[in-house]
């Protein structure tokens, strides 16, 4: 291949970028100037190793992998292709030449928020390791004008605004403007001798954006294709000459809302029009795209599964199924059958949570109406469902569409060749509840894919110190096999060792010391224990009881002040869902207990709360690699893996959870001695619900009640004091996800926790084995999994071996 990359420095590529893409000189040039020059040069690098993996990938003809995602939480996109370059050094040097900081350069970038929280960026991960490993890969999900909200705290309450990442030009992408897909919604079908013919009464344009993903040192690079919506007609002339402007511009608004924000609920699902739409538009698009690449090379389409692995991440493009049956009958002319067994054989599906209310299901009168040529495709597919029942003989009871509404769920699982949970405990669970009928008609279906997190961005990019630690031990290698990790393990017993490895955390404790002061005008002590709970703001993760137990733990040292506390600083961010009102009232709860708690005197140093606003991608790269204490606490059963624990773990972070999700795995690697497990299990949890009255817990715990009654009387609303009433009516009234009932044991783990960080040495040692025995949780280790298990997909690195 030619290389692109033609000679000259970083150095040279930005002086030219700077004129010729930014228009600007050095002295007149902005962080935000600089940042796009950088961009631009660094970009230039991706061009040759990118052509390089898709001429391969077309030479070889090998099966491919398109991941499906309405989300991909990407962060900074350019810090982290510098690091992935090893361009770090030369930048720097680049940038100082005109007296310019790299890391405010790099700073500057506004984070990619095209998702929610784990699923998104577990999407990002994956992106990530499929480089990393060499497998050709598309990552496909929506353009999002607007990725998830920015989040602000007025007197406590959250307050959202509008994100706008594609204010300034955005430099990874190329857009892509001859690479369009017709989408059709509503209308009619109407029956053409054998074949149905749909005639949708709207048609939105999909365009194509990609932005090349990188792997280790660009030994290779995917592509994330995202689609944006645009109208098919720009804008109605008509209209436009009678000087109706608005009208005339309908089109166009019609048919951009389609992509123009991020659905900002995680974990729950609203039935809304526009969601429909957007999963349709994006899989549609992504669908059409594939297969065009497919039918360029094979002219026989029995063949699609043997080159195309499809992932359904989660039930979101579970559409898939149908969408692909109608192309293969409508457009390629195949029987239901034939077209059935070829999706089948090519769609996979991620199952991410088995909370109910995650479920999609559509009434059937809105997808009639949406889809009707899909609606008729579902029931022949709920018919083929009650073929395979009858046939297994289990007698269960199982429909895709049930009381009037189209089960997602179901639908995604009877069309996918291979289902996977995200951890050991979800899948298990996925047999036992939500799809054991579905496991009995088809036992070999489900399996486990662990998920995982790219060391790439969540150890080597976030923590330079730790990074040089590891680089100085035990070699570079670590950065793609993780498991090298373990190479240190022997280590947590070497003073020497420890006392480098915990003065890079103190550092890093450090610079989120700095960061706290200068964002909040909050004074905390580096040496206090940094307790750190990031994630979306939801009641099964229990954010209610950590601020319980951070007001339990302020009324004991009011006590006493005098005795040996150990100092800590309580960090809480997240976001809730703007309709999500008990979460929300959690998060002024939080803020609150904060503001007591901080200006209390009498409490001083020894505990502090700090709640920064707007937590995403940026801020975990901050305040992960200085935690001791990892919070992963939600109710057992609840939390289908987690990923922020990995990350956690991985950055020397000692875990206080439940035996939920992958801390059960968590707990298996590091040991029983280096976690703090309390709490009561899955069964335990369910075992307990019939006949839980919270008010027997609260009187069984004089601890808790003390919290209750002050939240109760006003002590942390003076001023209003029924403020905080709606969290204890929710608690006393209906507390599903057993705070009342955790909350003693979660109070005891914390004073063990306590104890154990008063003993600097052995916690340094729980440390550092909890950094060696995260190998384990590489998202390359996940990846190689999905390829082996699932997709039948292989490395193309591996051919130059
Ligand atoms: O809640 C799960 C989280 O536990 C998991 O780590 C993540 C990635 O698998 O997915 C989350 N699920 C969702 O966001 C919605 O299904």
């Amino acid at each position: 291949m030619k290389d692109f990359d033609a000679s000259g420095t970083l150095a040279s590529a930005i002086d030219f970028h700077l004129a010729h893409s930014v228009g600007k000189t050095p002295d007149s040039a902005s962080i935000t100037d600089w940042r796009l020059a950088l961009s631009r040069a660094v970009r230039d690098r991706l061009i040759t190793p990118w052509f390089d993996a898709t001429h391969q990938t077309y030479a070889k003809d090998r099966k491919r992998v398109y991941y499906l995602s309405m989300e991909f939480l990407l962060g900074r996109i350019l810090e982290d292709a510098v690091n992935n370059l090893g361009l770090e050094d030369e930048a720097k040097e680049a940038l100082a030449a005109y007296d310019v900081d790299f890391v405010d350069v790099v700073g500057d970038e506004p984070d990619a928020a095209l998702g929610n929280g784990g699923l998104g960026r577990l999407a990002a991960c994956f992106l990530d390791s499929l480089s990393c490993l060499g497998i050709p890969a598309h990552g496909y999900g929506i353009r999002y004008a607007h990725g998830l909200f920015r989040q602000s705290f007025e007197d406590g309450r959250q307050m959202e605004m509008a994100e706008d990442w594609l204010r300034h030009q955005h430099n990874w992408e190329f857009e892509r403007s001859e690479c369009l897909y017709d989408i059709g919604f509503g209308g009619q079908v109407t029956e053409n001798g054998k074949s149905a013919v749909w005639t949708p009464s709207d048609i939105v344009m999909a365009q194509a954006y990609d932005t090349p993903v990188p792997g280790w040192r660009a030994s290779w690079t995917n592509t994330l294709r995202l689609w944006s919506a645009k109208p098919r007609q720009i804008f109605d002339l008509d209209p436009f000459n009678r000087g109706e402007y608005m009208q005339a511009a309908a089109p166009e608004v019609l048919a951009e809302t389609i992509s123009r924000v991020l659905y900002p609920d995680d974990s729950t699902e609203i039935g809304k029009e526009l969601r429909l739409k957007q999963e349709f538009f994006f899989t549609s698009a992504s669908l059409q795209d594939l297969m065009r690449r497919f039918l360029a090379h094979n002219g026989d389409l029995r063949a699609l599964p043997s080159k195309v692995a499809i992932q359904m991440n989660d039930t979101h493009p579970a559409i898939a199924g149908p969408e692909l049956i109608r192309q293969l009958m409508d457009v390629h002319g195949l029987g239901f059958d034939a077209a059935f067994d070829i999706a089948q054989g090519t769609l996979h599906y991620t199952n991410h949570t088995l909370l109910p209310e995650a479920l999609e299901a559509w009434e059937v009168s809105l997808m009639g109406a949406i889809l009707p040529r899909h609606m008729q495709l579902i029931e022949r597919i709920d018919d083929r469902l009650a073929r395979d029942v009858k046939a297994s003989e289990t007698g269960v009871n199982t429909h895709i569409v049930d009381n009037g509404k189209v089960n997602m769920g179901t639908l995604a699982f009877t069309c996918a060749r291979k289902v996977n949970g995200v951890s050991a405990l979800h899948t298990n669970l996925m047999k036992q509840t939500v799809f054991s009928d579905l496991h009995a008609v088809y036992p070999d279906r489900i399996l486990n894919q662990t998920n995982g997190v790219t060391p790439r961005r969540w150890v080597h990019g976030c923590n330079p110190g730790l990074r040089n630690l590891l680089n100085d031990t035990i070699g570079t290698e670590w950065v793609r096999d993780l498991e090298q990790l373990k190479r240190i393990a022997p280590l947590a017993d070497d003073p020497d060792f420890c006392q480098r490895f915990m003065a890079v955390k103190q550092e890093n404790k450090r610079r989120l010391t700095d960061w706290v002061s200068d964002k909040l005008g909050v004074d905390i002590a580096p040496d206090a224990m940094f307790d750190i709970q990031i994630k979306r703001i939801h009641e099964y993760k229990r954010q209610l009881m950590n601020a319980l137990e951070t007001a339990a733990l302020a009324n004991a040292i009011r006590r006493d002040p005098g005795a040996a506390w150990t100092p800590r600083v309580k960090f809480f961010g997240g976001k809730a869902a703007p309709a999500y009102i008990d979460a929300k009232n959690i998060i002024r709860l939080i803020n609150d207990i904060a503001k007591s708690i901080n200006n209390d005197p009498v409490i001083g140093d020894r505990l502090k709360v700090v709640y920064p606003p707007n937590y995403n991608v940026s801020m975990a790269e901050i305040l992960i690699p200085a935690a001791d204490l990892s919070e992963q606490i939600s109710t057992a059963g609840k939390e289908a893996s987690g990923t922020g624990n990995m990350k956690f773990a991985l950055n020397g972070a000692v875990t206080i959870g439940t035996l939920d999700g992958a801390n059960v795995e968590i707990r298996d690697c590091v040991g029983d001695d280096n976690i703090y497990i309390f709490g009561m299990t899955a069964d335990q949890v369910e075992g307990a619900r019939e006949g839980y009255v919270t008010q027997n817990y609260i009187d069984q715990s004089p601890i808790l009640s003390e919290v209750i009654d002050q939240i109760r009387t006003g002590f942390y609303s003076p001023g209003d004091p029924t403020r905080h009433w709606p969290v204890l009516e929710k608690l006393l009234r209906d507390d599903y996800f057993m705070v009342a009932a955790d909350f003693d044991a979660y109070w005891d783990a914390q004073r063990k926790v306590d104890e154990g960080f008063a003993d600097s040495d052995g916690w340094a040692r729980m440390a550092v084995l909890n950094t060696a025995h995260s190998g384990w949780f590489s998202s390359d280790r996940t990846i190689q999994g999905y390829a082996d298990d699932i997709w039948g997909v292989s490395s193309l690195l591996e051919d130059d071996k």
